[in-house]
């Protein structure tokens, strides 16, 4: 009773309260999927393993379903992350806002993810992670390397698209100082029916 009392309050928190969602953590790895997920769970930060097998958390309650993947961003995990992309209703990409090097890698997998056919029209919310460090890029810095400028949809309430049109949003985000990621949960909730 007391897990569902407070994974209710979770779900209400990130305003996903009434709906029934199949959302995936992408991202490189050491982007900070699974350091996200687990404060989400656990409402702590944790040292974790860099995950070598997808890792799910399901509750059901009710009509109550709010369901997330969580798939290793290692070059061969990745190529694991299509079998997942059946029925999803949001992707949350995270990238790590001071690995620079990686940018580059970065985008070219979210490019892959934005061209595919199976998440065609799916919303996205990319979250650059670790803004508590000094040298995190800006987001407007992150916006450039990663090519979103003629792309993202709005952020403050829910944008009237066009059909077809891609609902995508940037949320610059610490996962481990709780910062910013609420939001993009909020703003992916908006999108899912
Ligand atoms: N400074 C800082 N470090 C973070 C933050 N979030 C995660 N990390 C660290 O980043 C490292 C990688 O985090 P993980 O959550 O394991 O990354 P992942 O995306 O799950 O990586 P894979 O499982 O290999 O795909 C860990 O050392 C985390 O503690 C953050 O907000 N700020
Ligand atoms: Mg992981």
């Amino acid at each position: 009773m007391f897990l569902v009392n407070w994974f209710q309050g979770v779900l209400s928190w990130l305003g996903l309260g009434n709906k029934r969602a199949k959302i995936l953590f992408l991202g490189l790895d050491n982007a900070g999927k699974t350091t996200l997920l687990h404060m989400l769970k656990e409402k702590k930060v944790a040292q974790l393993e860099p995950t070598q097998h997808p890792h799910d958390e399901e509750l059901t309650m009710g009509k109550l379903r709010f369901r997330v993947h969580d798939l290793g961003g290692h070059d061969v995990a990745r190529e694991l992350w299509q079998d997942y992309f059946t029925a999803v209703n949001a992707i949350i990409f995270l990238v790590d806002c001071n690995d620079r090097n990686r940018f580059g890698e970065a985008k070219a997998e979210l490019d892959k993810l934005l061209s595919n056919d199976q998440l065609a029209g799916i919303p996205f919310a990319i979250l650059g992670n670790k803004i508590d460090q000094p040298r995190a890029a800006s987001e407007a810095e992150l916006r450039q390397a990663l090519g979103l400028q003629s792309y993202l949809t709005g952020k403050t309430g829910k944008a009237d698209l066009p059909k077809g049109v891609r609902p995508m949003e940037l949320f610059m985000v610490s996962v481990i100082r709780r910062m910013g990621y609420r939001e993009a949960f909020q703003w992916v909730a908006q999108y899912i029916d």
